[in-house]
């Protein structure tokens, strides 16, 4: 049954170039998704996240779009596109697609007229400046190298925070906010149910100086960026109720995220933020390699879940995404069989009892892991292909850049779902268009299916809870043991009701403190009981 109130929904994401092929070209499309639709089903999810399907170079894998208004051909057609909301609507499973109004791709009809003089009428659809002695600013790619590219046809740079070939909208110029906003008014009328927003707290530019760092500080939550959310959702999904929007922000603060989302702000429902997932960052750098901060892990969800809640606004909580590594491989452990099993429900129970929309990533629900590419040959993601020369320039040898790949490439998420123990893991009949997992015999749907105490039935089971428990969504959150070295806790309260969680992310068994004896009805644990000790990654949730 659809949950009444989409603060109750449980959203899992579909990246469709990894997901499930249908006609052996070694890449998923939408009727692989189509397919798949009553396997999702029975996982028991209220929404699919879709990353980008339409027409795209995809030299981004799709977040680089040429035309908004068409669909890739290497995933359908508009119809297929049609079919697959109307099968998924008719499974009572609502569709949120991605929205990526950042940047176009460059071939995109936009550039391709702005780029061709200063006078043309789309010049000022993106952001071009004039060199001095070299680019504009010394700001950074996100991607690497200088953000600003030369380009020779008026002998002036365009700004790209990405990829050379996603070149930044100008969101100044109200004539890129209109066709913007008809563009989703378009989908709307298509027929979805809502709307992830790419990269959306970068789009409003402060002024275009050089930078002590990369550049970051001009343009992330920007000075305008409230201001056009607020015109965005009054010019397009404003109105409709229910419809549910999440914007992706990048390094953004607490304080901002409250605006994004306080509902009387009229902006977005939830956010994504990444200060958790940069626990393993050294000095903040990404391409490094260190293992994860445990105690800083839980600092940041707690300072997010509290701060969020107190401020009126709404999270969206998740381990994974396409841009991030496994995290059964990140924060639990997958160096045995069991371990990994354990771990990933630990980690499955430690997320959905905390207060926001929870996030389910393709493969998370049967526990896929990081896959370990040994060769530069293997790699298809262009981050990690621009990261690996950098690595090299600044001394890093080809070993540990590659242990570093290993660790973090966004293609970690990227291989093939593991369905079953056939050729490609039932991906496709073709070849892949990267690598499946070596462990696919092992890890894959159709065992975890038949099998009754596989993780995927403890996804089922949490999301069941979250459909039936209100405290789950409306209980506010009590952090405890923050500065425990191996045991995530807190409790969730609502109308009399409290919810314990106790997840031990360690080994090792460890002894439950005092202060968090626990007693009541089990709704969930990884383990047989639970006494006043915690077994290796044993996590629990109790209902008193
Ligand atoms: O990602 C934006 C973003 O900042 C990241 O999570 C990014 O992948 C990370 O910083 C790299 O270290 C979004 C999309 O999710 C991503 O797939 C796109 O590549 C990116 O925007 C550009 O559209």
């Amino acid at each position: 049954m659809a949950v009444t109130d989409w603060k109750k929904s449980v959203v899992y994401q579909i990246y469709p170039k990894s997901f499930k092929d249908t006609t052996g070209n070694g890449q998923g499309d939408i009727n692989g998704i189509i397919e798949k639709l009553d396997y999702l089903k029975v996982l028991g999810i209220d929404y699919i996240w879709l990353t980008p399907v339409y027409r795209s170079p995809m030299n981004d894998n799709g977040y680089d779009i040429s035309d908004y208004y068409e669909i890739n051909p290497d995933f359908g057609t508009k119809e297929d596109f049609k079919r697959l909301l109307d099968s998924a609507h008719a499974r009572g499973i609502k569709i949120m697609s991605d929205i990526v109004i950042n940047h176009t791709s460059t071939y995109h009809n936009w550039f391709v007229e702005s780029r061709k003089s200063e006078d043309n009428p789309y010049r000022d659809y993106y952001i071009w400046k004039d060199g001095q002695d070299g680019p504009p600013t010394n700001w950074e790619s996100k991607f690497g190298g200088n953000a600003w590219q030369f380009d020779e046809a008026t002998g002036q740079y365009y700004l790209r925070l990405f990829d050379v070939t996603q070149a930044d909208l100008n969101w100044e110029n109200e004539a890129v906010r209109r066709d913007i906003y008809d563009m989703i008014n378009y989908w709307i009328d298509f027929g979805m149910d809502g709307f992830r927003f790419d990269v959306i707290n970068l789009i409003s530019k402060g002024s275009y100086d050089n930078s002590p760092k990369e550049g970051k500080e001009f343009y992330t939550d920007g000075p305008k960026v409230h201001d056009y959310l607020h015109e965005m959702n009054r010019a397009t999904f404003g109105d409709k109720e229910g419809f549910m929007t999440v914007g992706e922000m990048s390094s953004t603060t607490l304080e901002h995220c409250i605006k994004y989302t306080k509902p009387e702000r009229q902006e977005l429902s939830s956010v994504f933020n990444f200060h958790h997932l940069k626990v393993d960052y050294q000095d903040g750098e990404k391409w490094s390699e260190m293992p994860y901060d445990f105690i800083e892990l839980k600092k940041i969800l707690f300072r997010w879940q509290t701060g969020i809640a107190a401020g009126g606004g709404w999270n969206a909580i998740f381990w994974c995404n396409h841009d991030q590594p496994r995290v059964v491989s990140r924060f639990g452990d997958d160096s045995s069989e069991e371990n990994r099993v354990l771990s990933a429900k630990m980690l499955a129970i430690t997320l959905h009892f905390l207060q926001g929309t929870p996030y389910i990533y393709q493969g998370e629900e049967i526990g896929m892991t990081n896959l370990g590419f040994e060769d530069m040959s293997q790699y298809r993601d262009v981050e990690s292909l621009n990261a690996y020369p950098i690595m090299l320039e600044k001394g890093i040898s080809h070993e540990e850049a590659i242990r570093i790949l290993q660790q973090k490439s966004r293609d970690n998420s990227r291989s093939p779902v593991q369905w079953d123990a056939s050729d490609n893991a039932g991906f496709t009949t073709g070849t892949p268009w990267i690598d499946v997992a070596h462990n696919y015999k092992t890890i894959n749907v159709e065992r975890a299916l038949e099998d009754d105490r596989s993780i995927f039935y403890t996804y089922q089971k949490l999301i069941q809870l979250r459909h039936d428990l209100d405290v789950m969504t409306y209980g506010s959150i009590v952090p405890e043991l923050i500065d425990h070295p191996q045991i995530f806790a807190y409790r969730r309260q609502y109308k009399g009701q409290e919810v314990t969680v106790l997840a031990n992310f360690s080994k090792e068994a460890v002894k439950i403190p005092a202060s968090m004896a626990i007693m009541g009805e089990t709704l969930i644990n990884n383990y047989e009981g639970v006494h006043d000790t915690l077994q290796p990654y044993q996590a629990v949730a109790i209902l008193k």
